[in-house]
């Protein structure tokens, strides 16, 4: 059984992922309506991803004797400021996610929920990842300035591929 303090901090979380996953999506439009192709795709598969990260809390939530709620979500941004910052963005949303995966972590600890703490471990070494694989992104784009778009854009995916 979840204690409620625990069925608040994951269902709070499940509106955190189905927003990020509403973020990305918005990105990916975005950069479809801007000729980018591939890192549309990119965002798009990284907007399915974030809806799975949603589904897991519902999923795990209801398994352990709690009620997910679906929540309202805010709308996100329509339009970004470029690809470079577009790229900062995710970054700094996805620190935010980390830190609010943390605070589940600290939360499971104090309230004794082992199982609830074994659990978000998976969360801790995928938000490692995220964090890693967007900075990795950021670091090429400043390698190639505002030149060489095209390039980049066509060969995003590829960097999906070697860091997933
Ligand atoms: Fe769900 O990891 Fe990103 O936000």
């Amino acid at each position: 059984m979840l204690a409620k303090k625990i069925e608040k901090i994951l269902n709070d979380q499940i509106e955190k992922e189905g927003y990020s996953s509403n973020l990305y999506l918005a990105m990916a439009s975005w950069a479809d309506t801007e000729g980018f192709a591939g890192i549309a795709q990119w965002l798009f598969a990284q907007a399915e991803e974030e809806l799975m990260h949603m589904m897991k809390f519902v999923h795990f939530i209801n398994e352990r004797g709690g009620h997910a709620i679906v929540p309202a979500f805010e709308q996100p941004p329509a339009k970004f400021d470029g690809i470079k910052k577009l790229f900062d963005q995710v970054l700094k949303h996805e620190q935010y996610i980390s830190s609010s995966i943390n605070d589940i972590v600290a939360l499971a600890l104090k309230e004794n929920d082992f199982a609830t703490h074994n659990w978000i471990q998976w969360f801790v070494t995928e938000q490692v990842e995220e964090e890693a694989s967007v900075q990795s992104i950021i670091d090429k784009l400043k390698m190639l300035g505002d030149k060489n778009m095209y390039m980049f854009d066509r060969d995003i995916m590829t960097l999906r591929g070697s860091e997933k």
